[in-house]
């Protein structure tokens, strides 16, 4: 057994941090003994060191996930009993909502309160969400004739490798997880790395909500060799991924050596269209909303503005007030904050290479562009303006706090410019028409578009990308698809053959 710890986060919050791999429902020491340690973007201090796990550990997990998924405990519950270990396991986040939001704040470097507000309560609701769908899902009847009864099953897929990122930890997991247990498959979830505390501190409230051992089994480790090793395992029937673009195609890979079902929701560099008849001020704050929030560290940030050039200098001058006027950067439990650090140095480093990067090839920078003095991994608010569609800025991901603007024309103009990307994640555009904010949204080459609004998210509405921002959707009755097999049974009446 690997020991929990008790820890105290800077808020003063106390409570029990598991560290072990989560195998048939307990902790347990890596294979190899060794841990990886987790550190608060805030300050670079360390919070935890947990077990850090190879393939050996992936191939214990998996075990213990097909033999749960063959176990009466687990296949023998009704549909309705799986959604009220869900509906139980939505409401210990509820309970234990304040711990959860310390854990990721303090692992990821986001505001304490955004934590709260935004990521555990999408994770209780997503739970519910799908505690809701478990009774729900069933095929088709298909009449054809009297001599036969024709029907669909919608079953389980097997065991689901889920791979995560560090952007929204426990969020992510409740997206992964909640759909997958409603259909009644077995898991085995890798966290991100830089962020496993409090997929950890889930999986305690896992065995609590009365999971039976197998179902959820958790393997802390890097990319390599956990991430690898999940997705290239003959035991696993289905890969689900959030993270890089170059990762989702290297799991793409490994997974085709037993033909896995896989979704992948990867990188972005989503558009967002602003047109002279839209209410300016609040194309100014969603725009802002939509590429500081997270700290930029969101898939769907809406990252390429393109503003229709008879509104561009009043537009840039207003976004530019606006981001002074309201960043406050500092520490995640501030209350004054509203911008945390980045996840990492790594992130921070390259943000700041887009910032050269963008000078270099002769965009404006309107403002930030800097790092803080010190410690902690902040990277103030960042405008580039004139930008073209051939600077790097333009066509690569940062991952930041970094807008890049432009002009646009004409309504042809701003969707050709939306559309010149290798990406289709989100799109947004701004315009009190009625019919040019619904046609734009058909145009554009996306698999979400937000009218007059940006990152607005319900767990029952669909979520994933097109192009190179990935395959098949998560949340939504959509997200069953994902994790279900449609089984089509022909019942002969009389089937004599001769
Ligand atoms: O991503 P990775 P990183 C983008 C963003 C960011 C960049 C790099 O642009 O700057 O990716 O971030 C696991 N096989 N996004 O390096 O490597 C890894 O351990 C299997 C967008 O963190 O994709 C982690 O659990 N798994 C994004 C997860 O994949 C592997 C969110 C994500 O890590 C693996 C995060 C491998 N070969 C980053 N290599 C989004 N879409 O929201 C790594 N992993």
């Amino acid at each position: 057994m690997a020991s929990p710890i008790q820890l105290i986060a800077p808020n003063g919050t106390k409570y029990t941090q598991p560290t072990g791999l989560f195998i048939n429902n307990e902790f347990v020491p890596s294979e190899s003994g060794n841990t990886l340690e987790t550190l608060n973007p805030y300050d670079e201090a360390p919070i935890a060191k947990v077990a850090s796990g190879n393939e050996k550990d992936v191939d214990n997990a998996v075990a213990a996930a097909r033999a749960a998924f063959k176990s009466k405990l687990w296949r023998g519950l009704t549909p309705s009993e799986r959604g009220a270990l869900l509906w139980k396991l939505g409401d210990l986040c509820e309970r234990d909502s304040h711990i959860l939001a310390t854990i990721d704040a303090w692992d990821n470097g986001k505001p304490y309160q955004q934590a709260l507000d935004e990521d555990i309560a999408e994770t209780i609701s997503v739970f519910r969400y799908y505690a809701g769908w478990a009774d729900k899902i069933y095929g088709q009847t298909i009449d054809v004739g009297s001599a036969k009864l024709a029907y669909t099953r919608h079953e389980p897929l097997g065991v689901c490798g889920q791979i995560i990122p560090w952007n929204f930890p426990i969020m992510m997991a409740a997206w992964k997880l909640g759909p997958a247990l409603a259909c009644g498959n077995t898991i085995v979830l890798k966290p991100a790395e830089q962020t496993p505390l409090s997929a950890l501190y889930l999986a305690s409230l896992i065995k609590e909500a009365g999971f039976p051992p197998g179902v959820v089994n958790i393997v802390n480790g890097l990319g390599n060799p956990v991430g690898v090793a999940l997705s290239g395992h003959s035991g696993v029937d289905k890969v689900a991924f959030t993270g890089s673009t170059v990762t989702g195609k290297n799991i793409m890979k490994a997974a085709a050596s037993n033909m896995k079902n896989v979704t992948l929701e990867t990188g972005g560099k989503s558009p967002l269209l602003i047109f002279d008849d839209a209410d300016l001020d609040q194309a100014v704050k969603w725009s802002h909303m939509g590429i500081m929030g997270g700290m930029g560290q969101v898939c769907t940030a809406t990252s390429r503005i393109y503003v229709q050039d008879t509104i561009y200098d009043k537009y840039l001058s207003l976004l530019k007030d606006y981001t002074l006027n309201n960043t406050t950067i500092g520490s995640q439990f501030d209350e004054s904050v509203n911008h945390g650090a980045q996840i990492s140095k790594a992130q921070q480093d390259k943000i700041l290479g887009y910032v050269q990067s963008g000078k270099d090839e002769g965009a404006r920078l309107v403002t930030g562009g800097n790092a803080k003095e010190g410690k902690g991994y902040f990277v103030e608010p960042t405008i580039f303006a004139d930008t073209t569609q051939d600077m790097k800025i333009v066509r690569e991901e940062v991952f930041g706090p970094f807008a890049v603007i432009q002009s646009f024309k004409s309504e042809e103009d701003a969707i050709e410019k939306a559309n010149d990307s290798d990406y289709g994640l989100g799109a947004a555009v701004f315009t009190k028409d009625i019919v040019k904010g619904h046609s734009v949204a058909h145009s554009i080459e996306a698999g979400m578009v937000w009218i007059n609004s940006s990152q607005d998210s319900h767990p029952g509405i669909p979520f994933g990308g097109c192009k190179e921002s990935g395959i098949g959707m998560e949340l939504g009755a959509y997200a069953l698809q994902a994790y279900t097999q449609v089984k089509a049974v022909h019942g002969q009446f009389l089937a004599l053959l001769y």
